[in-house]
């Protein structure tokens, strides 16, 4: 027998959209129930983001859930980028912006999130199978089967926060979908290592590739290096990886370095994704679920955070004042702040990767492109502007 559950919101996915959508609309007593596929153990050990925007750390704040991060976050006022042995541009974000980065991994964030749900008592599921989004247009709701048991959860809206191979977005007819995508012929292959980190936040490029060096705590290290598409974990024992480190990076910060064996390493595919429009009927996506961008800008986690805000602030007009003018506007309102970070991510992306196949022409160009940010601080400026990211 299929259980019945009756909630305001069912939200497909318990990462970071889904999850922090879930404790704001809480907040505001607007009752969700949350739907994700993975065990809860698989999803908070998976390791991904690291850099946040001042606005996604506000955001985090006013829905009261910073006590670690205040503790343990560190704030990144500069980013370094290197280029083929040039002169290192320091960008200086807070001289530009009077704001800054915040590096607090994303593992970290879920695992707040997480307790914060277990202190609220809210439904969640997780380790389900076959979640399901229907009659989006009418009667929405969502079934599952989870333990052999089948579920089905009438609400008022859906949300897919299912990220990139999610349920949710296939679940609007392709006559009503258009999506544009880059996909870029290489990956990042990240390490985590405990090793205390460089201080500066480190982005470079070698004619071998890209390289950056990030951190998740002053005894923590993140690095990553453009490899292939087609390379294995396996192809990159930790002497080779940190011999790529090594080579990509301008001698005079080789001292900066710290090597030391991997706790982490894994490969992730780059791809520019945008599919609109990010509301059909009652059902409305949000984060990696209706967008993705490269890891290049660190935007990933910051715009899954910021439509979860718009999103919020629309079903808090709704079901607590009655207006809906703001959920009508979601898509367009979160779309133009979306197509600037994908914007900026695919920038940074070509400015600091090697392109295979890539003519001498197009390279003198992106050499022209560095020197020209070297040489103008204004566009250093208008470059740290959208580093810190848009005002939300
Ligand atoms: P997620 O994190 O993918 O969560 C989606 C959840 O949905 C579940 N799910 C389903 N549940 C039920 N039924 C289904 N059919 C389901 N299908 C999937 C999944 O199990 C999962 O739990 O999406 P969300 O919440 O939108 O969050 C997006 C972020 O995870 C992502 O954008 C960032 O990690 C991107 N990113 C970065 N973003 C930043 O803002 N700053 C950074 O510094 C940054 N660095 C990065 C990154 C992503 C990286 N990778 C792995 C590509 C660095 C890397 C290497
Ligand atoms: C990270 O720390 O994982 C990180 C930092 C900056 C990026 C991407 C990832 O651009």
């Amino acid at each position: 027998m299929t259980l019945k559950i009756k909630t305001d919101v069912a939200i497909i996915g318990g990462g970071p959209a889904g999850m922090l959508l879930s404790h704001m609309l809480d907040l505001s007593g607007i009752k969700s129930v949350v739907i994700e596929q993975k065990p809860r153990a698989y999803v908070l050990e998976r390791i991904r983001a690291g850099m946040l925007e001042s606005g996604t750390v506000d955001v985090l704040r006013q829905a009261g859930l910073t006590g670690r991060l205040d503790r343990e976050a560190i704030i990144q006022e500069k980013v370094h980028y290197g280029f083929q042995g040039k002169e290192t541009l320091i960008l200086d974000l807070k001289a530009h912006t009077g704001r800054w980065l915040t590096a607090y991994g994303q593992t970290a964030i879920t695992q707040d999130l997480y307790a914060a749900h277990d202190k609220a008592e809210r439904m969640l599921f997780d380790g389900v199978a076959d979640a399901q989004p229907h009659d989006l247009m009418h009667s929405p709701h969502v079934t599952f089967t989870k333990e052999g048991q089948a579920y089905d959860v009438e609400c008022s809206y859906i949300v897919g926060c299912d990220g990139f191979h999610g349920v949710s977005r296939t679940s609007i007819p392709t006559s009503v979908r258009k999506e544009w995508e880059q996909v870029y012929p290489f990956g990042w292959l990240g390490v985590l290592a405990e090793v205390p980190p460089m201080p500066e936040l480190f982005y470079a490029r070698h004619t071998d590739g890209f390289l950056l060096a990030s951190k998740r705590s002053p005894t923590r290290s993140r690095y990553y290096v453009q490899v292939p598409a087609c390379d294995h974990v396996s192809d990159w024992s930790d002497d080779r990886f940190w011999q790529a480190v090594y080579k990509r990076l301008s001698t005079e910060f080789h001292h900066r370095v710290t090597t030391g064996p991997s706790i982490e390493k894994s490969i992730a595919p780059l791809r520019s994704f945008v599919s609109e429009p990010m509301q059909y009927g009652r059902l409305f996506l949000a984060g990696d679920a209706a967008h993705i961008v490269p890891p290049t800008g660190a935007k990933g986690l910051n715009l899954a955070v910021s439509d979860v805000y718009y999103l919020h602030r629309a079903m808090d007009a709704f079901f607590n004042h009655d207006n809906p003018n703001l959920l009508e506007e979601y898509g367009s309102t979160a779309l133009r702040r979306v197509w600037s970070s994908v914007n900026l991510s695919w920038k940074l992306t070509k400015l600091f990767h090697a392109f295979p196949g890539e003519s001498a022409f197009e390279q003198k160009l992106r050499e022209n492109d560095f020197d020209l940010l070297l040489d103008h601080p204004p566009m250093q400026a208008a470059m740290a502007y959208e580093k810190v990211g848009l005002r939300l």
